[in-house]
């Protein structure tokens, strides 16, 4: 066993029914990534063999979860579905109000419009494309308030998502009253799902209470940061995972979340509150966005499928799975000389695209040419977390490079065996013995103004591949 060796846990379920997927050749993938403009958010899902894009919706459900599907209520007025998503999130995430939507962004376009006036300043720590984008869109401007380890790849700070004090101290000083909310989230997705600790939960209530201010919580992947709690939090080792994901919800005074994530389902999300006039409101626009209060968008039979999604995501030999099996691929990687974003996060292991390619300037977004770089070697599809997700800034309309260039691999839950992940593990690790190989990067021939990522084309900026030539 090397230092990286870790153990591959065994999954707590066995394989029901089976979706087939194919593997391709090099050069038709080639072919393929240039027609989808070097973007693999463009290309066709059947033209990749392992699929590690997202996590979100990408799960595979239970048959329990399944089963559920035949009980939805599909009735437009109070269905009994909703109920018994209510009961859901309130026993476990215990937020009073639920509201739910169709998935993640209707909940953050809904709380936004509510929350933020023109010229709010929003704390955070650190941005997330779609909330960030809902932030600006309704006037506000967002401050990163994270610490700072979590803008380095290589620190391995247990809680890399946790907020800075005296950063958030800084911002509440200047701006005070134009705070409407400090936006949390429980695991960072672009700092490489890494986990917020209780401690510093407790500390950023202690400091917003003083000042008056509510904290929204980000609970899509909030199952996993009580996992790393349980783990690495001294005076939480003994308490479930229902008990811990309780107590990081009760520091705060509502959440949106994609049921995408956590909860296995492969659609849907809700609204939670405490606070009974702001949750009123928040129905009021729901009705306008996403349909009447008690579906919001999602179909009777999708809330039965998060509901049970919720009660299967807290047993602890689940998440012990689902975190392992993220983490051997990431342990892999290490032990191979691979540059990645240690702790290895939660629901991803992500490269760094700055150490693997140093000479490619960041406009020719090296992380996306990373990405192609591994679909064209094994099939193998990742997403750009860099300069490219980041856009450009509302005001100067300059592009803004995080100090990160990440391709991320997220893994879909239940999904891929550990087979699946060492082809994916050889692939990554096959580019990066090759990475001289990559040239030079990529260029815009079509930039979308909104989360420009996911439709963006490119050509190769020096000539006809990022290969040369
Ligand atoms: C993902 F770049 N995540 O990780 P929705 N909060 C958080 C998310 O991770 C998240 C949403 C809210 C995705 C898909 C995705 O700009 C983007 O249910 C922490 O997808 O609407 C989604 O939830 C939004 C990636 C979505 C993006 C929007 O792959």
């Amino acid at each position: 066993m090397n230092d990286h060796a870790i153990e591959y846990p065994a999954e707590p379920w066995r394989i029901k029914s089976v979706e087939p997927i194919r593997q391709t050749s090099r050069s038709y993938r080639e072919q393929t990534i240039r027609q989808a403009g070097w973007n693999p958010c463009l290309l066709r899902s059947e033209d990749v063999y392992i699929d590690l894009f997202t996590d979100s919706g990408t799960n595979a459900m239970s048959d329990r979860q399944w089963a559920a599907l035949m009980t939805g209520d599909e009735a437009y007025a109070g269905a009994r579905s909703f109920y018994v998503l209510e009961q859901a999130v309130r026993t476990y995430y215990g937020y009073e109000h639920v509201i739910p939507v169709h998935q993640g962004r209707g909940g953050e376009n809904i709380m936004s419009r509510v929350l933020i006036r023109p010229g709010s300043h929003i704390p955070g720590n650190m941005f997330f494309p779609s909330t960030r984008a809902h932030q600006e869109l309704n006037g506000a401007t967002f401050h990163d308030v994270v610490i700072d380890e979590a803008h380095d790849p290589s620190s391995g700070h247990p809680f890399k998502g946790d907020v800075d004090l005296a950063k958030l101290e800084a911002v509440i000083g200047e701006y005070g009253d134009a705070i409407p909310y400090v936006s949390l989230a429980a695991t960072v997705n672009m700092a490489g799902g890494q986990p917020i600790s209780m401690a510093n939960l407790a500390a950023v209530r202690e400091l917003t209470g003083r000042h008056g201010i509510p904290i929204m919580f980000d609970t899509a992947r909030a199952v996993e940061n009580a996992w790393f709690v349980k783990q690495r939090e001294a005076g939480w080792g003994d308490r479930s995972i229902a008990e811990i994901l309780l107590a990081m919800c009760s520091f705060t005074d509502g959440a949106v979340t994609s049921s995408k994530k956590d909860s296995f389902a492969n659609i849907g999300g809700w609204i939670g509150l405490r606070d009974g006039e702001l949750a009123e409101r928040a129905r009021g626009l729901a009705l306008l966005f996403e349909g009447l209060h008690t579906y919001g968008g999602m179909a009777g039979r999708d809330m039965e499928a998060v509901a049970r999604g919720i009660e299967e995501s807290v047993e602890e030999s689940s998440i012990r799975a689902r975190v392992g099996q993220v983490e051997y691929l990431g342990h892999r990687l290490l032990a191979a000389g691979v540059p990645v974003v240690r702790p290895i996060g939660g629901h991803c292991v992500c490269i760094d695209a700055l150490a693997v390619l140093p000479l490619l300037p960041r406009e020719e977004f090296p992380g996306q040419t990373l990405a192609a770089a591994l679909y064209v070697e094994g099939g193998i599809r990742g997403v750009e977390r860099g300069g490219l997700s980041a856009g450009r800034d509302p005001v100067t309309g300059e592009n803004r490079y995080p100090p990160m260039e990440l391709v991320r691999l997220a893994v879909p839950r239940r999904v891929y065996t550990r087979a699946h992940l060492d082809v994916v593990a050889d692939c990554v690790i096959r580019v990066h013995e090759g990475r001289d190989r990559i040239k030079r990067g990529l260029r815009f021939v079509h930039e979308p103004s909104h989360l420009r990522f996911f439709q963006a084309r490119f050509v190769p900026a020096g000539g006809n591949s990022i290969f040369g030539g």
